[in-house]
């Protein structure tokens, strides 16, 4: 039985890896504010943020259902438990695209220093870090 057994075992630990990096690819805050630069000139506005979010929502829910479980949201770089928890305003254990923009928003309040709607290079740098 052994003999059988062990083959086995390798081709589960070599194929494991392989699945996981097709299928949990995780979204990272710079490939974000990469893609929401769409004219390069390093400042995010409230809109491109916002719009490039609700693109990131869609991404990282994997069964397209059209909402977030705590581990697809995870799948979103510099995100805890917690902050799914709060996020979640209703309560049932999944973030609508409503709930998880609201909660976008007042990251991009936080994010966005000095109050004038947009995100400069300096705040865009602080949030990728974050
Ligand atoms: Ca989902
Ligand atoms: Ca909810
Ligand atoms: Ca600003």
């Amino acid at each position: 039985m052994r003999q059988f057994a062990l083959p086995l075992m390798a081709i589960a630990l070599i194929s494991a890896p392989v699945v996981c990096a097709q299928s949990q690819q995780p979204l990272t805050r710079k490939q974000i504010m990469e893609s929401a630069d769409k004219n390069r000139d390093s400042k995010i506005g409230r809109v491109e943020f916002l719009e490039r979010m609700r693109e990131a929502f869609f991404f990282v829910d994997v069964n397209k259902d059209g909402f977030l479980t705590s581990e697809e949201y995870q799948r979103l770089q510099g995100t805890d438990p917690r902050r799914f928890a709060r996020a979640d305003r209703s309560k049932d254990g999944k973030l609508s695209l409503d709930e998880f923009l609201k909660a976008i928003t007042e990251d991009f309040d936080a994010t966005d220093k000095n109050d004038d709607g947009v995100l400069d290079d300096k705040e865009v740098k602080a949030w990728i870090a974050d």
